[in-house]
């Protein structure tokens, strides 16, 4: 925000008491958006912004921003690829390590002097397990390198097989969940992933089974996902990201059996600097009318 505002006239949109009053009052003259990937831009609020010629976003999913909106009005939209790619990978084994080792509830088992009194539950292994990965994007293929090194089978599931990946290719969600011990989602956001990890999908990891979601809340009908984890139908859940972050289902809170993350895949100092610099990149080859360096309409 201080490197945006040393070079821009920055108009806080997500502080104003009264969002409307300040479009109304500034909005004619707003020329770019800096946004984030949860948040996005609709096309009602690009509609009252008559001068708007970009939307820039910190983040590497568009689904909140309205493409065809920006599209047929000639704005320009940028995205925040590759910096974020290796964390979230990351942090995707990290929700798998935490989920099936449970480390969160042992440090609460260590902190809460339960050591030496009671035996701590045994965990489930991860290394040499079967992980299907939901999406073979760049993201999906980092976290297909960390599982390999773990010894793990993969098997993905994607729209159409990529013949550069030598894992096995699998057009049946439901045929790879059932093969799975665990499931990683890492496919992009909106209409065409909506709750793709149902009720049938659930049912189908079994009661070994656990889900790891790493991409948007939207891809998940957690309805179905709060019901499996209270009946065990999967055994357990790492989640990242869920339905209206922040304030996301209570019932999550008290499930034993689910990690939770505040959305926070690429929350690293270095990448958040990466993905910061890319925003102001692409703003400034904007302005200065040069290619932009991460187009996404
Ligand atoms: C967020 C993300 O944008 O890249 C994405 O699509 O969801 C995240 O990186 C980030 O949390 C900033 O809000």
């Amino acid at each position: 925000m201080v490197d945006l505002e040393a070079t821009y006239r920055v108009h806080r949109l997500w502080e104003a008491a009264d969002r409307q009053e300040l479009i109304s009052k500034v909005g004619s003259n707003i020329r770019a958006i800096a946004t984030r990937g949860e948040l996005g831009a609709s096309a009602e609020l690009m509609k009252q912004l008559p001068k708007l010629e970009i939307v820039s976003c910190y983040g590497v999913g568009t689904d909140a921003i309205d493409l065809s909106y920006a599209r047929a009005n000639g704005i320009r939209v940028t995205n925040t690829p590759d910096v974020l790619t290796e964390d979230v990978a990351d942090i995707a084994i990290g929700l798998l390590l935490s989920t099936a080792r449970q480390i969160p509830q042992a440090d609460v088992f260590v902190r809460t002097g339960q050591w030496g009194k009671i035996p701590m539950p045994l965990v489930r292994r991860v290394s040499g397990k079967k992980v299907g990965i939901v999406g073979m994007g760049r993201i999906g293929k980092a976290i297909a390198k960390r599982a390999a090194a773990f010894g793990c089978d993969i098997s993905y599931f994607a729209r159409n097989r990529d013949q550069d990946v030598a894992h096995g290719y699998e057009a049946n969600l439901v045929a790879l969940a059932n093969w799975a011990d665990f499931l990683i989602v890492i496919v992009p956001g909106g209409a065409a992933t909506m709750k793709i990890i149902n009720a049938e999908v659930l049912e189908a990891l079994g009661p070994e089974g656990m889900l790891i979601n790493v991409s948007r809340g939207t891809t998940v009908d957690e309805e179905a996902l709060i019901a499996a984890l209270q009946n065990r139908t999967i055994q357990a859940a790492g989640l990242d990201v869920f339905l209206n972050e922040p304030k996301i289902d209570e019932r999550f809170l008290t499930l034993p059996n689910v990690v939770l993350q505040p959305h926070h895949g690429s929350g690293t100092i270095e990448t958040r600097k990466a993905m910061g610099q890319l925003v102001r990149d692409n703003l400034a080859a904007h302005f200065a009318g040069q290619a932009l360096p991460t187009p996404v309409v």
